[in-house]
């Protein structure tokens, strides 16, 4: 019983010392196509690149860097395919956006204060940030299916050598 109550104790003062750092942004846009996240990518380091697929209307396709290696692809295969690097240390700590049933744009905002912007200008805003002060975008989930259906955003401390 001592013991019960002192691992209890120790439980309560460890979370109120540890500072929280990851914090998520979403879902935004529809319910439609399959779900896929990047929580394991995270893994390979911080985000180095992003390429984006957009067609006329919507955001098609994703494919994220981090650190030396690529997410697999998801999304559609019609649209034009761009791609942004990010400076080496560079950040994206802001994410903007449009949305209806399907993701129609995506606003990158960094640390070194670059607007990063793809697709189209119509639908309903989102404005993503995090939570915790020197938090960054970390990995990305949503849905997919010939288009990005929906984004979300996770948000944590840049990662440590
Ligand atoms: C597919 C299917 C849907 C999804 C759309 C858009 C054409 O239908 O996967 O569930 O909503 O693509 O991504």
């Amino acid at each position: 019983m001592l013991a019960l109550a002192l691992l209890a104790l120790l439980c309560v003062s460890a979370e109120s010392v540890q500072p929280r750092t990851s914090s998520y942004n979403g879902e935004y846009g529809g319910g439609g196509g399959k779900r896929f996240s990047h929580s394991g990518n995270q893994l390979d380091g911080p985000i180095t690149a992003i390429r984006i697929r957009t067609n006329s209307y919507y955001i098609v396709g994703l494919q994220v860097k981090y650190g030396k290696e690529w997410s697999d692809y998801t999304g559609g295969s019609r649209g034009d395919l761009e791609e942004i690097f990010l400076y080496p240390g560079e950040s994206i700590i802001q994410v903007s956006g449009k949305y209806k049933n399907y993701l129609r744009q995506l606003i990158f905002v960094t640390d070194k204060g670059r607007h990063l912007a793809f697709g189209k200008d119509t639908g309903t805003s989102f404005n993503a940030a995090p939570l915790y002060p020197n938090t960054v975008l970390r990995f990305f989930s949503g849905r997919s299916g010939s288009v990005i259906d929906a984004i979300g955003l996770h948000w944590d401390l840049y990662p440590s050598e």
